[in-house]
């Protein structure tokens, strides 16, 4: 052995040891945290032509959605699984060749899964020149089986919780307001939708002069005016937040609409008006709740062929004025315990179904002429006829 050799050989002996015990260390603090900390991917064998669009895992059920970027369409011709008990593929036209999708369209492999481990599912697919592929989409070895926990993500078109209601649509869990993408994106009445998200107003009203969705998030107070909608076509929806004046002015003025404008689940309260409508007509006020306004709940000044369902205005001064309003239609509201009066008529009455006008420190209900409409509840009211109303207040 030459004295060159020899010396390499004393090298790998000494340093040899110190390698292997690094080595030794190395495995072992990523087997102990880096193992164990990293969450659960899935990979595509060919990313450059499927896309990963989302991936959900609760108990017993895996799902991946899959985006086609191949270039064109393709006929997916076989499926098979390791590690999985049986996988499918959704929401897709079989036909008798195969599993045909577009170019640039998603779809979804549904898998059952009972036990932990890495998975593989492999499909066998011809390009859009009649070639064979095959794509392979495996998880990292942690795949855990886990409890549904909500639909966690309101935007991967996925059911994250196995309810079969998918993003916006699953409304107990992807609550109106949640985002569902990019840009003003978000879940209202089970659809993603463009809306806008009302900020405080701030030196007066704040104006709404162009039709779409509005959403309240917040709880808004000591404001000296709310909002005004000068608009057709819009919605506005508090989601049950409130708007708090101090004294002056109205909660929400609809000043001059015409055509299809809804004003939802608003509290309102500490102005002169909650609600209060000018020259407008096909409104409807659902679900709001008005109080403690020193004038009138809801005022309607010139405004005809509206409808009032199911709100509440009770400890006002009045409830619900109607000056020259004709067919105003009110049903299922509670309009109780105002400081002055319930409903008040002049010149010409609403139709009142099924309401609740009780408590009511002067008259529950005065009529301008006889009254329309039948089922309400009252004790002490002024020229009503008595079709419309019996004394069973509670
Ligand atoms: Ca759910
Ligand atoms: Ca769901
Ligand atoms: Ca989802």
């Amino acid at each position: 052995m030459n004295k060159h050799a020899q010396a390499s050989l004393e090298y790998l002996i000494i340093y040899g040891w110190v390698l292997a015990i690094v080595t030794i260390i190395v495995s072992t603090m990523v087997l102990l945290f880096g193992a164990t900390a990293e969450p659960v991917s899935f990979n595509v064998s060919d990313p450059a032509k499927f896309t990963i669009k989302g991936t959900s895992i609760f108990s017993g059920s895996v799902q991946i959605k899959l985006q086609n970027i191949t270039g064109g369409k393709i006929l997916i011709t076989s499926l098979e699984s390791s590690g999985y008990e049986n996988c499918s593929l959704d929401q897709q036209i079989p036909s008798e060749d195969g599993i045909s999708i577009g170019q640039g369209s998603e779809f979804l492999i549904l898998c059952s899964v009972s036990e932990g481990g890495q998975k593989t599912v492999t499909f066998n697919y011809l390009d859009a020149f009649g070639l064979e592929h095959t794509l392979t989409i495996r998880t990292s070895p942690g795949l855990v089986v886990t409890e549904p926990v909500g639909e966690t993500i309101c935007n991967d078109g996925l059911d994250n919780d196995g309810d079969s209601l998918i993003d916006c649509a699953d409304t107990a869990d992807c609550l109106d307001g949640t985002s569902c993408g990019a840009g003003s994106l978000a879940c209202y009445a089970g659809v993603c939708s463009q809306v806008h998200i009302l900020t405080p107003p701030s030196g007066g009203p704040g104006v709404i002069s162009e039709s779409g969705i509005y959403l309240l998030t917040q709880d808004i107070s000591n404001i000296h005016e709310g909002y005004q909608i000068t608009a057709n076509n819009v919605t506005l929806d508090c989601l049950g937040h409130s708007l708090a004046g101090k004294g002056h002015n109205s909660g929400i003025k609809l000043a001059t609409v015409y055509s299809n404008v809804k004003v939802k689940n608003c509290n309102i309260h500490s102005f002169v008006n909650g609600i209060y409508l000018s020259y407008s007509s096909d409104v409807e006020l659902i679900g709001n709740n008005t109080y403690n306004n020193s004038d009138n709940g809801i005022w309607f000044y010139r405004s005809a062929h509206n409808t009032v369902t199911n709100n509440h205005a009770n400890a006002n001064g009045n409830g619900m004025v109607f000056f020259q309003a004709s067919n105003n239609v009110l049903t299922g509201n509670e309009i109780n315990n105002n400081a002055l009066n319930g409903v008040v008529s002049e010149y010409s009455d609403p139709i009142m179904v099924n309401n609740t006008v009780c408590g009511n420190a002067e008259k529950d209900i005065i009529c301008a002429g006889s009254g329309f409409g039948s089922g309400n509840s009252a004790t002490n009211v002024l020229g009503c006829s008595a079709e419309i109303w019996s004394d069973n207040c509670p």
